[in-house]
């Protein structure tokens, strides 16, 4: 049995197609993602299917209506089957992080709630909702973007996902850092060669070079990420010799006028 996910979205098609593409769609063949939707208007009690209703206290917009999403959410529990755990995709929920998805991969089965228009009726996530994940401050137009979102990058810790078994490990954040840069084929573009070491056949400089490429790209473009990291004695020293080489910019006459990426 594979990584069951059952989401609650009016947008069922738009949900599944995150399944239909890469690693996803080759977890999904291979069982070891089984996702799945549950449409709330398939469970409004009304002759008209009516799932959106007018806020209390005026304003605009509608809010997704009690009675059908807490049923379709009571039907995809169901169906999961034993322990799980609901998740509401929300402009009010902590930011997701990857240790989040590292602990979504793990736990039981989820139960994805996503909301459309101004959002659901606050009681459902009241009686329903376990936890309330966002993706960051900007505005979506509901929470099928941020589940799709959750589900890929849950998709490619499931053991066997990945056709490369190291590479989720591999990954940006797994070690806390940015990547290196990466290079193919040919060996010149644009007058630009590979940087000679990838090119020496040397593991260990390579590793290095790459080491150092990582920690030097995170102190530039993300230092938050490595004041919550301790730097060994290795990483302290490549990282100073990075530092080292990259004169500032004024001080580098042949540099002014030059692209830097
Ligand atoms: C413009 C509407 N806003 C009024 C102040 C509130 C609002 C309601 C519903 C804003 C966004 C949404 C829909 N967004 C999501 O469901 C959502 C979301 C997001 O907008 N940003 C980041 N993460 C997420 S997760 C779900």
């Amino acid at each position: 049995m594979g990584t069951r996910v059952a989401v609650v979205t009016l947008f069922p098609e738009m949900v599944m197609a995150v399944a239909r593409y890469g690693v996803a769609a080759r977890a999904a063949e291979r069982g070891l993602l089984e996702l799945d939707c549950w449409n709330p208007r398939d469970y409004a009690p009304d002759r008209h299917r009516r799932v959106d209703d007018r806020p209390y206290g005026g304003g605009p917009g509608m809010v997704m209506m009690y009675e059908p999403v807490r049923a379709a959410i009571t039907a995809a529990r169901g169906a999961v089957g034993g322990a799980s755990r609901t998740i509401h995709l929300s402009p009010q929920g902590r930011r997701v992080e990857q240790r989040d998805i590292r602990d979504l991969a793990q736990g039981p089965a989820l139960v994805m709630l996503c909301g459309r228009y101004e959002g659901v009726d606050e009681r459902v996530v009241e009686t329903e909702v376990d936890e309330e994940l966002s993706l960051g401050d900007y505005v979506l137009s509901g929470g099928e973007l941020a589940a799709m979102v959750v589900i890929d990058a849950m998709t490619r810790l499931i053991p066997g996902a990945l056709g490369h078994e190291d590479s989720a490990g591999a990954d940006s954040f797994s070690n806390g850092l940015l990547d290196c840069p990466h290079f193919t084929r040919p060996e010149t573009v644009a007058g630009r060669q590979v940087p000679e070491v990838l090119l020496s056949g040397d593991h260990g400089a390579v590793r290095r070079w790459r080491l150092k490429q990582a920690l030097g790209r995170t102190w530039e473009r993300r230092p938050d990420l490595l004041r919550g990291r301790a730097l060994d004695p290795e990483e302290r020293a490549l990282l100073d010799e990075y530092v080292g080489e990259r004169g500032a910019p004024a001080a580098n006459p042949a540099a002014i006028g030059e692209r830097s990426k």
